[in-house]
């Protein structure tokens, strides 16, 4: 059975709802909440029990401020998964509009209202683009720039995706697209996730659009992306591209 805590709701549900997952954030989480408090948006950390204590900080930043909450799961479970569970929650609560974005330091609060109005302007989905006209990422090594565009060029081709940064992770959904987006079916728990929730997005017919971010390196600690992760992913958009 797999056990899981949500701290309690203190005020009505704002808006939009910033999902932060994490695993080993300890450095970074505190700095990325506040940022986010900042422009007045709650807050949903999802801690898969890091063996950093993130989940201990994260706790007293809920306890000293409503707007943030926590859930809290017995292990690793593995990003996609994590936004599930938060979606679900967020669905059930009455968010409006769903943000996701990394716990690390490499999104900036300054770029999430952009997003934020351009998935209420469209109706669909908002994504924070590295690969567009403006967008950007500092402090990226080579191997991992190569990494990124190669993701981007695999699933483009193999889902005929014409959205140019499939893989980020900073973006935002409306009610209605993820209310019709089941859940259930999606195959993704890890990283391809992002790219997953993109073809689901495009082939149920709602809008996705592009705003330029400038992604930075983490501040601390180190990428979950793992060869695991690399090879799941892959074998999962493949999957993607020859089911119906
Ligand atoms: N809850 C949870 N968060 C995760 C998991 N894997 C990664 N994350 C978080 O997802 C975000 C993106 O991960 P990161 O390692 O920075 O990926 P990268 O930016 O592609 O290198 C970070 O906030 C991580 O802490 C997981 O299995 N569970
Ligand atoms: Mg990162």
């Amino acid at each position: 059975m797999s056990e899981r805590r949500l701290t309690e709701r203190k005020f009505p549900p704002t808006d939009a709802l910033v999902v932060l997952p994490t695993f080993n954030e300890h450095e970074n989480l505190e700095r990325v909440v506040s940022g986010v408090r900042h422009l007045g948006h709650d807050v949903l950390v999802v801690d898969d029990a890091s063996p950093d204590g993130t989940g201990d900080l994260a706790d007293k930043l809920a306890a000293a401020d409503g707007g943030v909450r926590v859930l809290h799961r017995e292990r690793k479970l593995g990003l996609g998964s994590a936004y599930e569970d938060a979606f679900r929650i967020g669905l059930k609560e009455g968010s409006r509009l769903f943000v996701e974005m990394d716990a690390d330091g490499s999104h900036r609060p300054s770029d999430l209202n952009p997003i934020i109005d351009a998935a209420r302007g469209s109706g669909g989905l908002a994504i924070g683009s590295r690969y567009m006209r403006g967008g950007s990422i500092i402090g990226w090594p080579v191997h991992r720039l190569l990494l990124s565009r190669g993701a981007n060029v695999y699933c483009r081709t193999l889902l005929r995706l014409k959205v140019r940064d499939c893989t980020s992770g900073f973006r935002c959904y409306t009610r209605d697209l993820l209310a019709s987006i089941k859940l259930d079916a999606i195959v993704s728990q890890g990283y391809s996730f992002q790219i997953e929730m993109v073809h689901r997005t495009v082939r149920l017919g709602y809008p996705v659009v592009e705003v330029p971010i400038r992604f930075e390196d983490r501040v601390a600690g180190a990428s979950k992306v793992s060869q695991g992760e690399i090879s799941r992913a892959l074998w999962t958009v493949l999957r993607l591209s020859v089911s119906k």
